[in-house]
């Protein structure tokens, strides 16, 4: 229906309606589109965004206006119809919807929720409430927030999303916004200090060195330039031509005010970057006892979090273990005095984004509102996209399993939901064959033979673990699964370079990760004494972040849950979450590798349409029918093209939608369900359009004369 509204030239608005469904023609119809602009399709539903890599004029309020209230077939494709969709599901049905974006790395899902988001926010609240209006305002400036402590430039994105975040936004009865909160997964925290070749570091830093005031920074012993600072030059040239720091950091400044946060915790906040900063460049000597060489730094550090410098350099330089009911004090040599202040930097960045989300959480409490009544939610789903880099971690390998989750997602959902349809409404169903991804989520996360449980397995190994027991772990356990290869496995495969590389046939593509790390960074310690030095800063607010820094020496704790496994958890919760709600889709797709508006690599975009499953999501909608709706709408909208239905039909609902259909000739076409009218092949819903604007000159005239009381 959409292609009636946009001319032939564009290609077709909804690859259900392709004339013959191919490869080709779906890539030849996308290629088209985006050439002529036009970045959105529909598959049914699902809406296909094609990343233009150029600002687009089709979100203004003009755009808005347009889309607000239509039904999704209304108007040509756009992000718009599906955040109005979610809007008007929620609000007519009283259900909990959910957006769910996905689509790797660079392809644009980050800007997809901003523009959902924007919507939403521009069509709610025509009563202009002030609590209403300050949400909504929360809302929207939480993103640079976010942004500023959890983006960074990688090699795939110039503001690429290091955290997963699953934003709820809480509507009352009317469905205006009156509150949220968002869930946030995983920070790629092991960039606070490495960073890849051509990558940076959080925006965060760059933004306090370009942005902050000359006696703010002097305050905090920062120079500008940040080549002098090892935790964010080792990536080269820190100059990104798409980002201006300096003006972000006024943004980020102006939202955090906006959201409520004090002028002390803004402080604090820059001061816990600072630190981080400084920390980077702290260097140990001595021999089996490490001493820090450049005392003014660390009093310096410690001036950012209000800690004394003595306090501060022990925790850098020993550990306080309890042994046999004693305390002692062991002293740490200069490579684990270097171990020990990266992790505690990453600790204390990591903290400082979670106490972050924390405070804008606080700030959409609904409760604000004085919203403590049963209200609607729609989810907005924003996470990190599927991505290989030269080199991959356990960051990359925890970012691929939650693509892995959220493709299995798709595909149970787009499916169930189809085949439940079909059922509920008592129409036959023809299965179609797709590529299941479940056999590589199994291989991730199932207990006991799952590469998470085995690598908690390792962790756990006494004495001496390595990442090769690890990795011979795996080896051994998942010798005969077809999609994982290690050189142990594989002799003869010369790919994997390195002996402790192993490789995963992932949906979206084959991605070698680097062993090295894994029992590190799943294990995630960070020593008590860190912990109890912040809980022990003057600063409350610093205080805040470090509650368990509360334990005495003496007191045994359990052993903490991984980092993989609580991975793992967060996501399979996610994921029920997500299966609970009406699911939109938005499946975004990056056009090429180097950012540029006009370039459609086909290599590139076939790889992704076919990974995606979207071939098979239009065989699935054009199987069965192609559309459906229900009887009453049908009648509402097509009763003008029938002299019997129109103005009035005065028998059954579905009995006027069957006059139409046998009128116009289409009844072999058609299959009356419970509730809903199913159509099958395009073409009759054309020739109904047709017949409807054919119509609809008449009908206006007639209207008119109505109005005028003439008839
Ligand atoms: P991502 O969220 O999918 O990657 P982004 O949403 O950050 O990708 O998009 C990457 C860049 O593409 C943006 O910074 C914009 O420059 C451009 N872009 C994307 N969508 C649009 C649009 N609708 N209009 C104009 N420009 C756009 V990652 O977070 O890396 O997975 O972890
Ligand atoms: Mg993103």
């Amino acid at each position: 229906m959409a292609a009636i509204h946009e001319r032939a030239e564009y290609g077709i608005g909804d690859f259900v309606l392709l004339q013959e469904l191919s490869l080709s023609a779906f890539m030849d119809n996308l290629k088209l589109r985006f050439e002529k602009g036009r970045i959105y399709t529909y598959i049914g539903e699902v809406v296909v965004s094609v990343n233009p890599y150029r600002p687009m004029d089709i979100y203004s309020p003009s755009y808005v206006q347009d889309y607000k209230d239509r039904e999704i077939f209304e108007r040509p494709p756009h992000i718009f119809a599906l955040a109005d969709n979610a809007h008007k599901t929620m609000k007519r049905q009283a259900r909990d919807t959910c957006i769910v974006i996905s689509g790797e790395s660079g392809s644009g899902k980050t800007e997809a929720s901003k523009i959902i988001m924007r919507y939403i926010a521009a069509v709610t609240n025509v009563g202009g409430q002030r609590e209403v209006e300050r949400v909504k305002d929360v809302l929207i400036k939480s993103n640079n927030i976010l942004e500023a402590f959890g983006n960074a430039k990688t090699n795939r994105n110039d503001n690429s999303s290091r955290f997963g975040k699953y934003m709820d936004i809480n509507f009352d009865f009317k469905g205006d916004p009156v509150g949220g909160h968002i869930n946030n997964y995983l920070l790629e925290k092991s960039r606070v200090v490495h960073q890849q070749e051509g990558e940076r570091n959080f925006h965060s830093f760059y933004q306090l060195l370009s942005g902050a005031p000359e006696n703010m920074l002097n305050d905090m012993n920062l120079s500008r330039d940040p080549k002098l600072y090892k935790f964010i030059n080792q990536g080269g040239d820190h100059k990104v031509a798409s980002l201006n720091d300096k003006q972000d950091f006024r943004g980020v400044m102006d939202a955090m005010k906006a959201t409520g946060f004090s002028l002390d915790e803004i402080s604090t906040a820059w001061q816990v970057v600072a630190a981080v900063i400084h920390l980077g460049n702290i260097e140990f000597v001595g021999e089996d006892q490490a001493a820090v060489s450049d005392q003014g730094l660390s009093a310096v550090i410690g001036k950012m979090l209000q800690v004394s410098r003595e306090d501060l350099e022990k925790s850098l330089c020993s550990r306080v273990i309890a042994a046999g009911g004693n305390v002692v004090d062991k002293h740490l040599n200069v490579p684990e005095s270097i171990y020990a202040a990266q992790a505690f930097a990453k600790a204390m960045y990591e903290r400082l984004f979670s106490w972050v989300v924390g405070k804008i959480n606080d700030a959409i409490d609904p409760k604000h509102a004085g919203y403590v009544g049963k209200n609607t939610v729609i989810g907005v789903l924003d996470i990190y996209g599927f991505e290989i880099f030269d080199n991959n971690s356990f960051e990359q390998f925890c970012i691929n399993y939650c693509n892995e989750k959220l493709q299995q997602l798709f595909i149970e959902l787009v499916l169930k939901q189809e085949q439940e349809e079909y059922m509920k409404e008592g129409i036959e169903w023809q299965h179609i064959d797709y590529f299941n991804n479940k056999i590589i989520c199994d291989l991730v996360e199932l207990p006991h033979k799952g590469v998470f449980a085995i690598l908690d397995e390792a962790c756990l190994n006494v004495g001496k673990v390595t990442d090769e027991v690890f990795l011979d772990a795996m080896s051994q356990k998942l010798n005969k699964h077809d999609r994982f290869t290690s050189r142990t496995n594989n002799p003869a495969d010369k790919t994997l370079e390195h002996h402790r590389d192993f490789r995963i046939k992932h949906y979206a593509g084959d991605v070698t990760y680097s062993a090295i790390g894994f029992i590190d960074k799943n294990k995630d310690t960070l020593f008590m004494d860190f912990k109890r030095l912040l809980f022990n800063s003057a600063n409350p607010v610093i205080r805040s972040m470090w509650p368990d820094g509360a334990k005495s020496v003496t007191e045994t704790t359990k052993r903490p849950v991984t980092a993989g496994t609580a991975f793992k958890i967060s996501m399979i919760a996610l994921v029920e979450n997500l299966a609970s709600k009406t699911p939109f889709y938005v499946r975004c797709i990056k056009p090429n590798e180097v950012k540029s508006p006009v370039l459609f690599d086909d290599t590139r975009v076939q790889h992704q349409v076919m990974y995606l499953g979207l071939l098979e999501n239009v065989r699935v909608r054009r199987a069965g029918f192609a559309f459906r709706m229900p009887y009453d709408r049908f009648l509402k909208r097509y009763k003008l093209i029938c002299n019997e239905t129109w103005p009035n039909y005065r028998g059954q609902v579905i009995d006027g939608v069957k006059v139409i259909i046998n009128k116009q000739g289409f009844s072999s076409d058609v299959k009356y369900g419970k509730s809903k009218i199913f159509i099958r092949s395009p073409q009759t819903l054309f020739s109904l359009e047709q017949a409807r604007e054919e119509k609809m000159p008449s009908i206006v005239l007639f209207l008119q004369r109505l109005s005028r009381g003439a008839l």
